[in-house]
């Protein structure tokens, strides 16, 4: 089958919009699949490798949307991918290096494929019963928190942190994947070179520190503890039984401080009542610094939650 489609974004990082032959654009001649790695709602990961001079190992990523041939290429994707190559333009080491992308509209489905850098191994596996040094621990935590505090400061949050799709190298660099749900939370994002006014935005705009990356902030206390105890902090199974699990060890907020647009409704059964006073010991096996600085990670209210560079600046993390 010989078919022609549309396609947005070049093989290589570099150019825009070119029409390609489908065989190449699906990337049968260019990749040779090794095995598969990674499934979700996002679609699948494989572990390939490129054909051709390079013969390097990569990590593939399809997605595949059923999609209208008129409509084109929707918004989301598009958006999606700019916030990628815009985060990979800087070039970070403790974020996943993209190395090509392309998308295009193909029978009625629309397919994504995004090519990574191949890391050796995820976090989940590498702590896996495996004792680790405070010095260890240390040094993940400070890469993973300047990867954080990158994507932090280009107004991105990565909302599905977890020791699965934060990577290690076998030089032991750190680095955060699976953007699928990332989103970039400004209301406007820089495709065209336009003047925006600045003059209706409020402070926690312009101060780029808006509460929705401390949701990443809380998912990286929780991998903190787990580092120590090398098993997860709160295993729920349903919502009820996450914030209960959650509330046991911080403590219930008083009615007082419980969000007033939520959905979920205050109620004393929810925990033991009064927040833990700073300074307690939340986890009896860690040392005093360490129970400190995890208790500025999960703070209950997100507008008091450490920040990633404020974490990096932290005793546990900052010294030597
Ligand atoms: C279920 C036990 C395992 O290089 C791995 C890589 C790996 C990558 C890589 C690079 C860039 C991704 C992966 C990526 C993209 C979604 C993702 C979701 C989760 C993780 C990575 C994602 N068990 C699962 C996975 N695993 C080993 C055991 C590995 C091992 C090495 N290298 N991914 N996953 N983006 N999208």
């Amino acid at each position: 089958m010989h078919t022609h489609a549309i396609c947005l974004f070049s093989r290589q990082l570099g150019s825009s919009a070119m029409a390609f032959d489908s065989d190449s654009i699906r990337g049968r001649s260019d990749y040779e699949y090794l095995s598969e790695i990674g499934e979700g709602a996002y679609g699948k990961v494989y572990k390939a490798r490129e054909i051709g001079s390079k013969n390097r190992i990569v990590a593939v990523k399809k997605l595949n949307l059923p999609g209208d041939p008129e409509a084109g290429i929707p918004p989301f994707m598009i958006r999606e991918v700019a916030l990628l190559r815009k985060i990979e333009f800087f070039n970070h080491p403790n974020i996943v290096k993209l190395l090509d992308v392309s998308a295009c509209i193909l029978n009625q489905s629309l397919d994504l494929t995004l090519v990574f850098e191949y890391i050796d191994q995820d976090l989940k596996s590498f702590c896996e019963g495996k004792i680790l040094s405070v010095d260890k621990i240390k040094d993940v935590m400070k890469q993973l928190l300047r990867g954080l505090d990158f994507l932090h400061s280009n107004m991105t949050v990565h909302r599905d942190l977890k020791p699965d799709n934060i990577l290690i190298s076998s030089r032991g660099e750190v680095k955060i994947a699976d953007f699928g749900l990332a989103r970039l939370y400004t209301y406007q994002i820089a495709l065209t070179p336009c003047v925006v006014t600045l003059w209706y935005r409020a402070p926690e705009v312009l101060l780029q520190s808006g509460y929705m990356s401390a949701v990443d902030i809380w998912s990286a206390g929780c991998i903190f503890a787990e580092l120590f105890l090398l098993r997860p902090l709160f295993r729920g199974f349903s919502e009820a039984q996450q914030l209960k699990k959650i509330f046991e060890l911080i403590g219930l907020p008083s009615e007082e401080e419980w969000p007033q647009e939520s959905p979920v409704r205050y109620s004393p059964a929810w925990g033991p009542s009064g927040m833990v006073r700073p300074g307690s010991q939340l986890l009896p096996g860690l040392g005093v610094d360490e129970n400190v600085l995890l208790m500025e990670f999960l703070a209950f209210n997100p507008s008091n939650r450490i920040s990633a560079s404020q974490a990096l600046a932290h005793p546990f993390l900052a010294e030597a």
